[in-house]
């Protein structure tokens, strides 16, 4: 089984997808979404139990968009974890269905373990430096603020919207995916939840209830080991930055219940967070996701 005390090579997450899959197969699907520049395959997981009909409220989770925040992964795993394997949250499959893509840059992700540990990028080779920030990447006011044009900046937006075949991967698959009530991006560091608009400063339309519903986790979340959360529009409270899969999730895909998570740091870059901590971040983050789900279900 899966443990909480190291973090995992791509190869490693995509083997624990694959097993969840054959020992789980009445509720858990596998789905390649598709290959990252280097090749390797784009996995999420779909929970879903019993009926599909009516159709059920959907919470879109991915993480790893930037490759060194590695607690990112790590949580989305631990979610995958505790929903499939724990049969105490067999409940929040009852009214939900969850899609859970742990690695959106595996490219990226590998060569932290390898070579960098502080790469950000996608790895697509460029004329002067390699890579394109994935989170400035979408079509939704890109390049508008808060992103470069220069291939050796960390916040590259890349040579045109959706460049990068991750980043293609992906909106590809939110487009023709049904019910996305909610998507969470998970991200490090900083313990932020952070609500659209974020290439301008300005609130999206429900901010109002994303606020609340961002205080409601952070509670739960302060409750277990007493991490605290900044909760706020993105713009404001962090900085300005468009191309983010946040605001083309909710600008284009229309998605309503919209966070940027970012998760605490640690170690000695604050992307590092030492393996023994992981296990205490992960479990109070799930008190925040149970609180979103019980939201979701409730009003969606
Ligand atoms: O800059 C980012 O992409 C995110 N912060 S990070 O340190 N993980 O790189 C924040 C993105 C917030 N959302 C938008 N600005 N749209
Ligand atoms: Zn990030």
């Amino acid at each position: 089984g899966i443990t909480f005390d190291h973090y995992l090579r791509h190869d490693e997450i995509n083997a624990y997808l694959t097993q969840l899959a054959q020992t789980n197969p009445s509720l858990v699907t596998v789905e390649t979404i598709g290959q990252s520049y280097q090749n390797r395959s784009m996995n999420l997981i779909r929970i879903s139990s019993g009926t599909t009909n009516p159709p059920k409220p959907v919470i879109f989770i991915d993480a790893g968009i930037h490759a060194r925040e590695w607690i990112a992964p790590a949580l989305a795993l631990y979610v995958i974890n505790q929903l499939v394997e724990n049969p105490e949250n067999s409940n929040l499959s009852k009214d939900i269905d969850w899609i859970i893509l742990p690695s959106v840059n595996p490219d990226g992700y590998e060569y932290t373990w390898t070579t960098n540990r502080l790469w950000r990028k996608t790895i697509s080779p460029g004329l002067v430096c390699d890579g394109c920030d994935a989170n400035r990447n979408f079509d939704f006011h890109w390049m508008e603020s808060g992103a470069s044009n220069w291939e050796c900046s960390d916040t590259y937006a890349g040579k045109k919207a959706f460049s990068e075949i991750e980043t293609q991967n992906l909106k590809n698959y939110l487009l023709k995916t049904p019910n996305i009530e909610a998507y969470i991006t998970l991200h490090s560091y900083g313990q932020y939840l952070l609500y659209p608009w974020g290439y301008i400063d300005k609130l999206c339309d429900n901010w109002k209830e994303l606020d609340q519903l961002g205080h409601d986790m952070d509670k739960a979340i302060s409750a277990v080991n007493g991490t605290t959360y900044t909760i706020g529009g993105s713009t404001a409270t962090l900085y300005a930055a468009a191309g983010a899969s946040d605001d083309w999730s909710m600008g284009v895909r229309n998605v309503s219940i919209v966070y940027t998570w970012e998760l605490p740091g640690g170690g000695t870059y604050g992307f590092d967070l030492p393996p023994e901590r992981i296990e205490g971040v992960v479990k109070e983050s799930f008190e925040g996701v149970k609180v979103l789900a019980n939201f979701v279900a409730k009003n969606r």
